[in-house]
């Protein structure tokens, strides 16, 4: 057990989910902190029926804390995981600094949890998009072995975080009346409009969101075989990613195989009858830690290729869900220190 735990970045909206689900979940420990900037120090925030006044993000603060999650910007990151490490404490890190480091599992736990057990003091959590992708992927990959991946994805307005939420309510009010509206997330409008660019221009037309999901992938499997052609998508949905992924096997996989192992896959449920209009949609999957799988069919231009609809609430199993889960296992399989 760690017997001192923290949630880095406790006031921002990640933050909050992780404070739940560990309120939830009843993670052991005995003693917890609230960290965040300066700003929100002194915040006041209820846990287990106490109330606690949040502290603020310093060196010297991790001098007690066992086992840190963090869910901070990446230069934050960049900066309070070396203060952590250098104390003893084991840091769960949502952002996405440490993520390519060859020093740093980055781990889903229902894909490959042994890496985390390989930890020299800091676990990465995956980008959202990426997380959802490879929980469905890796029932196919371990039966057929997946040589190639094409996936658009259709993100919500909360993967810009609470401003990005806030643009698309006032940016579609704005609209309906006729009003200008300046956003603040966002380049373009978001009302009533699709933004096919996620983060900047980063590599022969493919933006950082995009090499994500192929550099993530890779190091996930750890297999760079995997052929990854991303396009990612901002949508006006508030939460709750939704992607259209198609995967083509070494070895062929049926429908019906196909719909067996992702029913079998722990953290997967499957909703997937056409005919009864039923798929998963991300009004349906807001708020709830699995990752959602339909449409589920056969490629009608390759011979061993598999298309399916993916749906997954980015703030919890994109990120909290998945840090707390990490978090879950190393107490878990005793890899506390
Ligand atoms: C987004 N994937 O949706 C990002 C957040 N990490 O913008």
């Amino acid at each position: 057990m760690f017997e001192t735990i923290a949630i880095v970045g406790a006031t921002g909206a990640v933050g909050g989910i992780i404070r739940k689900l560990l309120e939830e979940r009843k993670f052991p420990h005995q003693r917890i902190k609230f960290l965040a900037s300066k700003r929100s120090a002194g915040t006041k925030l209820t846990f287990g029926g106490a109330e606690h006044t949040v502290e603020e993000l310093t060196p010297e603060v991790f001098a007690d804390i066992d086992l840190a999650i963090g869910s901070t910007p990446d230069d934050i990151a960049k900066e309070f995981v070396p203060w952590a490490k250098q104390h003893g404490c084991v840091v769960v890190d949502e952002s996405g600094y440490w993520r390519m480091d060859p020093n740093v599992p980055l781990v889903v736990p229902e894909v490959n949890p042994d890496a985390a057990l390989a930890h020299k003091g800091v676990i990465a959590s995956p980008n959202c998009s990426t997380t959802q992708m490879v929980l469905a992927m890796k029932p196919l990959h371990d039966a057929g072995r997946i040589r190639r991946v094409v996936v658009s994805t259709y993100q919500a307005t909360s993967g810009a975080g609470v401003a990005g939420q806030r643009d698309l309510e006032s940016g579609t009010r704005a609209a309906l009346d006729g009003a200008k509206h300046d956003y603040e997330a966002f380049a373009h409008p978001i009302a009533f409009n699709c933004i096919p660019q996620i983060g900047s221009a980063k590599h022969m037309g493919y933006t950082s969101e995009e090499m994500k999901m192929v550099h993530e992938t890779h190091k996930i499997f750890g297999d760079e075989s995997i052929r990854v052609c991303p396009t990612c998508v901002r949508v006006p949905v508030s939460n709750c990613h939704s992607e259209s992924i198609l995967v083509e096997t070494e070895h062929k996989i049926s429908v019906d195989e196909a719909r067996a192992l992702f029913a079998g896959t722990p953290g997967v449920k499957v909703v997937d009858d056409l005919g009864a209009g039923q798929y998963p949609m991300p009004l349906d999957c807001d708020g709830d830690d699995h990752t959602f799988i339909g449409r589920i069919r056969e490629d009608l231009s390759s011979d061993h290729g598999l298309a399916f609809w993916c749906v997954s609430d980015n703030l919890r199993k994109g990120a909290a869900t998945n840090a707390v889960q990490i978090a879950e296992l190393l107490v878990e399989r005793g890899a506390t220190v």
